[in-house]
């Protein structure tokens, strides 16, 4: 039949209170056999939530702490900007109940008010250059309290509950987020990249800013020139130079 097939996000759902990551064990179950396309694994709380690169998340109760398992047929290149579809998919979602601004932020982070509301995470398994299977990792922070971040956070992380006031149905956020992360996902699957990445440059954060990228060791300072239809982040670097990263961390400046 024509067209990539229709996958339900979330028909298959492992509801877990506490666990280590919804990754580790969405891994494992994709691994078994046991996760099919679109299934989750969602907890209430995770002790060894992961970001990039080894790095802690922190997931207290009263944030949506999620992992989506797919089986794309696509070559592992293509499947590196699913990052960024998940954090525009995320964007959409929240922005639904909220009116400030939702932005993102290249690759992988949503904001707002400056400030990281939300991240995603992709594992990918390969062998050889095959796809396995992909989990995306998500994790909102939907009604956490200042006192359920580590101080040290508190100036660069944030709340749907922080910035307005107001408690939100985590059910309710969630279907959000599937619905959007379906249709994106989609939508991603038939035209790439390059049909997402005017929407995503519209929500993003440092689009025409200085930035710093830190990326494989070191740092590149330019100006953001916007991404191109791979999702690589184009800089236009000091001395002129043009150049595309990948992958690593944008700060401002
Ligand atoms: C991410 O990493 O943003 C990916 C976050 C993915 C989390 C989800 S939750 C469900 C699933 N299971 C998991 O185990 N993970 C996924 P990265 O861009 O590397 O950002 C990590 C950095 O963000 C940390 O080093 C902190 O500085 C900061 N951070 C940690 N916890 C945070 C939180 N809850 N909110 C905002 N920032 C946080």
């Amino acid at each position: 039949e024509p067209g990539p097939r229709k996958v339900r996000f979330g028909s298959q759902r492992l509801q877990l209170d506490e666990t280590s990551s919804t990754n580790t064990v969405a891994w494992e179950m994709a691994d078994q056999g046991r996760l099919a396309e679109g299934g989750i694994v969602i907890a209430a709380r995770q002790t060894q939530g992961k970001g990039r690169r080894g790095r802690r998340w922190e997931s207290p109760a009263g944030g949506l702490w999620l992992s989506i398992v797919l089986y794309p047929e696509l070559q592992v290149r293509d499947v590196v900007p699913l990052s960024l579809v998940f954090a525009l998919a995320v964007a959409c979602a929240l922005q639904r109940f909220i009116t400030a601004p939702v932005k993102v932020k290249w690759p992988n982070d949503v904001l707002l008010g400056g400030k990281k509301v939300a991240g995603i995470l992709l594992e990918i398994n390969t062998e050889f250059d095959m796809i396995k299977y992909v989990v995306a990792g998500i994790g909102v922070n939907v009604n956490l309290r200042a006192e359920d971040l580590p101080a040290a956070l508190r100036d660069q992380a944030t709340s749907l509950y922080l910035e307005t006031g107001q408690e939100f149905d985590l059910e309710a956020v969630l279907s959000a987020i599937l619905a959007e992360l379906e249709k994106a996902y989609a939508r991603y699957l038939e035209t790439g990249f390059k049909g997402l990445r005017r929407q995503f440059m519209e929500r993003c954060a440092h689009f025409g800013q200085p930035v710093t990228v830190h990326t494989q060791g070191r740092d590149l300072s330019g100006i953001d020139q916007g991404i191109d239809d791979h999702g690589c982040l184009r800089l236009k670097l000091k001395d002129g130079r043009l150049v595309r990263v990948t992958a690593g961390d944008v700060m401002p400046g």
